[in-house]
């Protein structure tokens, strides 16, 4: 395939939160940018989108904003000659008129199923199968993001490892971060922590124990997170974006919902990261800084499963007693329940796992393949070898 000339068409329906649209808008932007293709995105809720892409106009059809056409998704679909990828991210279901037309065209587009990420075993072996349409001349092939040279990898863009390290090495840098959100950077003696997590996560139990802490937390949390939890510890409703509240040793800072540069700047600033679902906890992983994750919450505990399958290998080259103190914080916190008793062994981990987190971004930039050689090089330039946007754009191009 000469990705030159290759059109994709991605289709994207928002659930009820940010992960599908920011895993969207990622590849898009990814795919036009490093691998030269004409991306059209097709998203149900230019809304949502434009909270994390804030040059979004949701009123408007058709537009192109950073180097994509973005297209709102509308019902009756409208008649549309589709591309030569068609990406269906999350089983997100092509309008039929568009799967018509899809057939319909003497070469058949290659057709993408892009599914969750997940670090279970079996996902490497579902990786890239096929399945015949039962009623139409296509085939749909399962695409799995993952942790091993057998999968997808994760979204992975060519220059993020030097912009991340020119960041995190440069203090001017952070603190004109730090001052575009209002805060003065931190003194030395400060712990900041960002917080994205679930409705009900009970953070309040985290919060009664930062405020005994030594030294001053800041615990930074988007707008509209966790204002149940800030809510049940201060007895007032969260401040506004900007405000914060005291207890103790603990502030929580109240920040807007940043848009994804940022907020990708915000998790490499931060001493520790509390991300949820699955785009904030790549990125986290990239930013190189300890984190606490909670999966997105389904039916029959799947996510625990999930949950157990990345602490396996997270904590394979761990010491026993950091392992046993991440495994037991980031069970307590996506079960809302102990996750203030955790804390303290976890902080006692900090430089641990502070180390570990540099190691662990520079192993998943492998992702199973070797050392991700023919992509990087070690001063960060190119990507490596888990790049989903390669992985796929190289499936394709056997397929077309
Ligand atoms: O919003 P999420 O909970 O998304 C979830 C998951 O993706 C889950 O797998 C999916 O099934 C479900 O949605 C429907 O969490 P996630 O995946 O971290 O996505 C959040 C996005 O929002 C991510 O791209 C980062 C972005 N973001 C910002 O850009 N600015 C912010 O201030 C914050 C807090 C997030």
């Amino acid at each position: 395939m000469r990705s030159m000339q290759t059109s994709w068409d991605i289709f994207c329906r928002v659930v009820d939160n940010y992960g599908d649209i920011g895993v969207c808008g990622r590849l898009a932007r990814q795919l036009a940018a490093e691998h030269g293709a004409r991306v059209r995105l097709w998203v149900d809720d230019l809304a949502a989108f434009k909270r994390i892409w804030p040059d979004v106009a949701p009123e408007r059809m058709t537009q192109s904003c950073l180097g994509i056409e973005i297209v709102r998704w509308t019902e009756p679909f409208p008649p549309a000659a589709p591309a030569d990828v068609v990406v269906e991210a999350f089983a997100c279901a092509l309008p039929e008129s568009y799967m018509r037309a899809m057939a319909e065209r003497p070469a058949k587009p290659c057709w993408i199923n892009l599914e969750y990420l997940s670090a279970e075993a079996w996902v490497g072996e579902c990786h890239g199968l096929a399945s015949p349409d039962p009623r139409l001349p296509l085939t749909k092939y399962f695409f799995f993001p993952g942790f091993d040279a057998n999968t997808g990898g994760v979204l992975l863009e060519r220059d993020l490892f030097r912009r991340r390290q020119a960041f995190q090495s440069d203090t001017q840098a952070r603190a004109a971060f730090w001052r575009s959100l209002g805060l003065a950077p931190p003194d030395g003696t400060e712990t900041r922590l960002s917080l994205f997590c679930y409705p009900g996560s009970r953070a309040e139990m985290l919060f009664d124990c930062w405020r005994e802490e030594a030294a001053p937390i800041t615990c930074l949390a988007p707008e509209g997170i966790a204002g149940d939890a800030i809510a049940a510890f201060f007895g007032q409703s969260a401040p506004a974006a900007g405000g914060g509240l005291r207890r103790g040793n603990l502030e929580v800072r109240v920040l807007p919902f940043l848009d994804q540069e940022r907020y990708d700047c915000l998790l490499s600033a931060c001493d520790c990261n509390f991300v949820r679902g699955e785009d904030s906890f790549v990125r986290a992983q990239w930013a190189a800084r300890p984190l606490v994750w909670q999966p997105y919450p389904q039916a029959e505990d799947a996510h625990l499963r999930k949950l157990a399958a990345f602490l396996e290998r997270y904590c394979k080259d761990l010491p026993t007693a950091a392992a046993g103190a991440v495994r037991a914080l980031w069970e307590a916190w996506s079960r809302a329940a102990g996750a203030g008793e955790a804390w303290p062994a976890f902080r006692a981990q900090n430089g641990v796992l502070a180390r570990h987190a540099l190691t662990w971004a520079a192993s998943l930039r492998a992702n199973g393949d070797g050392n991700g050689d023919g992509n990087g090089d070690e001063n960060g330039n190119g990507n490596g070898g888990g790049d989903l946007a390669a992985r796929l754009v190289k499936f394709c191009s056997g397929k077309l």
